[in-house]
């Protein structure tokens, strides 16, 4: 069976990869299978087909013969699981990097979607840039504590892992803030994420669907 997956039918972000199908299809580099992709257009990220598969009607999807999922975490986990390359054989060090996993979509991602919202939604709002600075150091407290964990290591737990790839993944996002570039190391840590072949493939697959037209 193909694996199929959806992603945006024209990213805003213009290919910087920024858009959650990039993850889906890095864990699918990694784990070398193939995939296809089927690109939705906002109107048909809404419509019942695509709501079938997607209750929030969102992008990415993952479809395997008869088995349909969505949600980034568990897309990467199914694969983690399915095939060699992204979780330890080690039951502990799998658990382990099962729990990065998730730190890195519930205690990381979390403010820093926050940081989006209020940088270009509330941009507008009278109070915002009096909020940004509360923002932006709730981000902080989560990488300060990220790279003191981190330290010098190049992976967060051993070997790079599912866990890595979602938390990479994750700290991208905040590269245009600058913030990212207030910790060496993690700065160090998502450039050695980007450095990999499998990220490499998936961006360009990515970037050939939503790079700019040239003028
Ligand atoms: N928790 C879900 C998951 O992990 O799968 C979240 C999925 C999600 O937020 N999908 C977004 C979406 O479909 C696309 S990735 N949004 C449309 C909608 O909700 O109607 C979020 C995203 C979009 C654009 C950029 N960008 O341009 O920089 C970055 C990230």
């Amino acid at each position: 069976m193909t694996i199929t997956i959806t992603a945006f039918k024209r990213s805003p972000d213009g290919g910087k990869g920024l858009a959650r199908d990039t993850r889906v299809r890095w864990a699918l580099e990694e784990v070398g299978q193939p995939y296809e992709v089927r690109l939705v257009s906002h109107a048909e990220m809404k419509a019942p087909d695509h709501l079938a598969i997607q209750p929030f009607g969102q992008i990415p999807t993952y479809e395997d013969g008869s088995l349909c999922l969505f949600e980034t975490g568990s897309i990467v986990f199914h694969l983690a699981e399915r095939y060699p390359g992204l979780l330890p054989e080690d039951r502990d060090a799998r658990a382990r990097a099962i729990t990065w996993m998730f730190a890195a979509l519930n205690t990381v991602e979390l403010p820093i979607l926050e940081l989006t919202t209020a940088k270009i939604f509330e941009a507008d709002k009278p109070w915002s840039e009096e909020r940004l600075p509360l923002v932006k150091d709730r981000v902080r407290a989560r990488l300060d504590r990220l790279s003191a964990h981190l330290g010098a290591a190049d992976w967060l737990d051993g070997a790079f892992s599912a866990g890595d790839l979602l938390m990479v993944s994750v700290l991208l996002r905040l590269r245009m803030s600058g913030i990212l570039d207030e910790y060496q190391n993690l700065a160090a840590y998502v450039a050695r994420g980007e450095a990999r072949p499998a990220y490499g493939r998936a961006f360009a697959a990515q970037f050939a669907v939503n790079a700019p037209a040239p003028n």
